[in-house]
């Protein structure tokens, strides 16, 4: 199939409806950033689980005919980015998806959503934990929060945890596979700041990005994240600006959302901040 020169991504997520998370996130990042997302599907929600009530449509079912049909055509993708995966099972399809769709000078990122805040979100089973372990070691890039890497890697760190015990978390998980190990929400001395500490295997150095914290939480922000970064390294960026930029994107869209009135379940106004994206390569 002909293709013109702008990059394509395979994205692997749900759509929730409402509440600006997973794909209502990624696909307006990722095109702001001039790349075409291709959408495959795990679920479809009312809304992200953290409101009550949320209808789930599965679409487990309906991913592998998605895959063949892909297949078919010959796709080929710059990139396969997956984040909330619903089982174990859909995990599994991840995993065969990129053995099929492999090719040079590929991106693979795995965020490896589970939980936060020391707890897995209502779902996330220890078998999907167990999965979700083995998909990491396919992927070039990671970016769990501390919880995530606390899960994959077994170690017991939390926000009390030593820098030095963080740094361990990440380069136990490179040994699992994934060159870079980014770890959102790394704690920082300094109450007021937040830190990303990243790891990377192909040159063993470690890098810790200094954030100023603003004290309140938002769903969808890790899928904001991983976006932006992804967005920033397919257009040719190195993981120190990547990750300025993802950082960046979160701050300035916490400091709109919280100019005005706002439901803190809805996410973050990502649509006052995603002109910004647009000027970065432009
Ligand atoms: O933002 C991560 C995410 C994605 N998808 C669904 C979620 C969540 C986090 O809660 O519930 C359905």
């Amino acid at each position: 199939m002909k293709k013109d020169n702008t990059p394509q991504i395979a994205a692997i997520h749900d759509l929730s409806g409402y509440g600006r998370a997973s794909l209502t996130v990624v696909i307006p990042i990722l095109s702001a950033m001039g790349i075409q997302v291709c959408p495959l599907p795990t679920a479809i929600l009312s809304t992200h689980t953290e409101y009550k009530n949320f209808h789930y449509i599965d679409l487990t079912n309906h991913m592998q005919p998605i895959i063949n049909h892909w297949k078919e055509l010959n796709l080929t993708f710059d990139a396969i980015y997956s984040g909330y995966l619903g089982s174990a099972e859909q995990i599994h399809i991840v995993k065969q998806f990129i053995q099929d769709f492999k090719k040079e000078k590929q991106l693979i990122i795995v965020d490896p959503v589970m939980g936060d805040n020391g707890q897995l979100y209502p779902g996330t089973t220890e078998e999907l934990v167990k999965e979700m372990k083995s998909l990491i070691k396919d992927a070039d890039i990671i970016t769990p929060n501390l919880t995530e890497a606390a899960y994959l890697s077994g170690m017991n760190i939390n926000k009390s945890s030593s820098l030095e015990e963080i740094k361990k978390c990440a380069k136990t998980l490179a040994l699992e596979g994934p060159n870079t190990i980014i770890i959102t929400s790394a704690p920082s001395q300094d109450k007021d700041q937040t830190a990303v500490l990243y790891y990377e295997k192909d040159n063993d150095r470690f890098n810790i990005i200094s954030n100023e914290y603003i004290h309140a939480s938002y769903p969808g922000t890790g899928d904001a994240f991983t976006s932006v970064l992804t967005g920033s390294l397919l257009n040719g960026d190195k993981i120190e600006p990547a990750i300025n930029n993802a950082t960046k994107f979160i701050v300035d869209g916490i400091k709109e959302t919280m100019k005005k009135e706002h439901d803190p379940l809805n996410g973050i106004n990502q649509e006052a901040v995603l002109p910004s994206l647009k000027e970065l390569y432009n």
